[in-house]
């Protein structure tokens, strides 16, 4: 793989859902080591640091939209972050936090990019509005409002809509959606390989299929891994684990292909939760993964 100039941005965020803990993330992915274990690969790394995230207000404004008007501010911030990381030459690589955080990575990505693909690996789809939404979290929402769905505050981050269209989407590894959600996926014809394709045809050719889809009619590829994708054995701490998930080395490999294929023109990595996790297990899991993401080898 060719050396990149690596940008890394935190994004503390734990207002797009429930459970405390997960605004550790980016601080427990750096002590697990991410900057030199991609330095090592002989990239040039430059730690951004993080965005301010506001915090959780006591009188809740929408209960279908839990937090909004904090989850829109951090979005927006993280999105300017994202584009001048980009204009300093810079690969965008995003450590969350909930995964409300990609509408603002997506929102900043696809300013230069209208075309772009998004491989979105995770148990959910994350494609709720407030009117499907069991929870009103919006860390269930964030690739509905990437394709102009849902609240037009959040949908309008960067003053443009839809962010991506649904053909240039692979969800990978879902085992839960909604009702709202497998309606979403079918009216939109949204490509996905759920756990079922995954145990049925293998990761190689998930993978094989996967990227040949997402690099077709694209200008550019974002990889949204929610750390929940993986089996909950793997990747503990995370706020809501679904049994049955992608194992370590099936995401080695998913890795180690999306590497091969270099595709990939931005990353985020999202929901690790440390208070939730065991010894820092999930971060490290994280890091291991971006290592061969990022062209790491045993050979
Ligand atoms: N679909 C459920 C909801 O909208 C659960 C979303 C769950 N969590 C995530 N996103 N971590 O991938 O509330
Ligand atoms: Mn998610
Ligand atoms: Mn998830
Ligand atoms: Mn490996």
């Amino acid at each position: 793989m060719q050396h990149l100039k690596i940008g890394v941005i935190g994004v503390p965020m734990d207002l797009g859902q429930n459970r405390r803990g997960v605004d550790m993330g980016p601080s427990a992915i750096r002590y697990a080591g991410l900057l030199s274990r991609l330095e090592a690969l002989g990239h040039e790394v430059k730690d951004f640091g993080d965005i301010t995230i506001e915090r959780r207000t006591e009188e809740e404004v929408s209960p279908g939209l839990k937090n909004l008007s904090q989850v829109i501010k951090a979005n927006d911030l993280l999105r300017m972050k994202v584009e001048a990381i980009e204009e300093e030459g810079y690969y965008p690589l995003v450590l969350g936090g909930d995964h409300s955080i990609a509408i603002g990575t997506l929102a900043g990505v696809t300013k230069d990019r209208k075309n772009l693909g998004v491989i979105w690996y995770d148990a959910h789809g994350d494609l709720n509005t407030s009117e499907t939404s069991p929870s009103g979290n919006i860390h269930g929402m964030p690739l509905a409002v990437s394709l102009g769905l849902g609240d037009e505050s959040l949908t309008s981050i960067g003053g443009f809509a839809p962010k991506i269209k649904p053909e240039h989407i692979v969800i990978i590894g879902a085992r839960s959606l909604d009702e709202g959600e497998k309606e979403l996926i079918k009216e939109k014809g949204i490509k996905i390989f759920t756990m079922h394709e995954i145990d049925r045809i293998g990761m190689t050719r998930v993978m094989e299929e996967a990227i040949e889809y997402v690099k077709t009619n694209t200008d550019g590829v974002h990889l949204s891994l929610d750390l929940d994708g993986l089996d909950p054995n793997d990747a503990p701490g995370v706020g809501t684990p679904v049994l049955g998930g992608i194992s370590y080395r099936e995401s080695h490999l998913a890795m180690e292909m999306l590497a091969e294929a270099g595709i990939l023109t931005s990353t985020e990595f999202v929901e690790v939760n440390p208070i939730l996790d065991e010894r820092n297990k999930t971060a490290e899991v994280a890091v291991a993964l971006m290592g061969s993401l990022f062209g790491e080898k045993l050979l």
